[in-house]
């Protein structure tokens, strides 16, 4: 597996599977969210309303993953997940691990090669971005995956240089 650092917008990878930064209500939002249903389309959020119907009517619980179309995104997948909202006095580590696994077991169903993450739960959810990216890289680096090209897409340059201390990393 090759791990590599991009500088920019996640909704510009061309990649099998983009992963978004979903909540639970699969419906929508800010941030990562926010950027994948404009530039994907509506496409995606009808998905999401039927996967909501179909299985997730009490939510997709935070820690999961589930796919649907990329829509109008240089992408053939988009996979949603939602990350644990930061606490300071709750360890949630192994939820926001859950995620970058459960997303990676996904991308292994469907076949992807390749695969782009943002910085799940470092946004609106509050996580410190040093400790998101340790957990992000750690458990990718970790994970029992077909997937051999893994892309974090970083927002800004503090964001950059945060998973970059972490791939430095042993
Ligand atoms: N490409 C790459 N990274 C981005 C982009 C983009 N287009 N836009 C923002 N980021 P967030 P979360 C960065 O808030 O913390 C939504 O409302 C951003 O700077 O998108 O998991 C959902 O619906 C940050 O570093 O996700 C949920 O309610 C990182 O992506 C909630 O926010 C993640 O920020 C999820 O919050």
């Amino acid at each position: 597996m090759e791990i590599t650092l991009v500088l920019g917008d996640i909704t510009e990878e061309r990649v099998d599977a983009v992963v978004n930064a979903a909540n639970s209500s699969l419906l929508g939002g800010g941030g990562v969210d926010g950027a994948i249903h404009r530039r994907g389309g509506p496409e995606i959020l009808d998905e999401c309303r039927k996967l909501r119907a179909s299985h997730y009517g009490g939510g997709l619980p935070t820690g999961q993953a589930v796919a649907t179309t990329a829509g109008a995104l240089p992408a053939r997948w988009v996979i949603h997940t939602v990350g644990p909202v930061y606490s300071a006095t709750e360890d949630r580590g192994d939820r926001l691990a859950s995620c970058y696994r459960e997303s990676l077991r996904v991308a292994d169903e469907l076949g992807a090669a390749s695969i782009a993450f943002p910085a799940v739960s470092a946004g609106v959810y509050g996580w410190p971005m040093d400790d998101a990216a340790r957990i992000a890289v750690g458990t990718v680096r970790r994970a029992p995956t077909q997937v051999t090209d893994v892309r974090f897409v970083l927002f800004n340059r503090d964001a950059y240089a945060a998973f970059a201390r972490a791939l430095d990393a042993p």
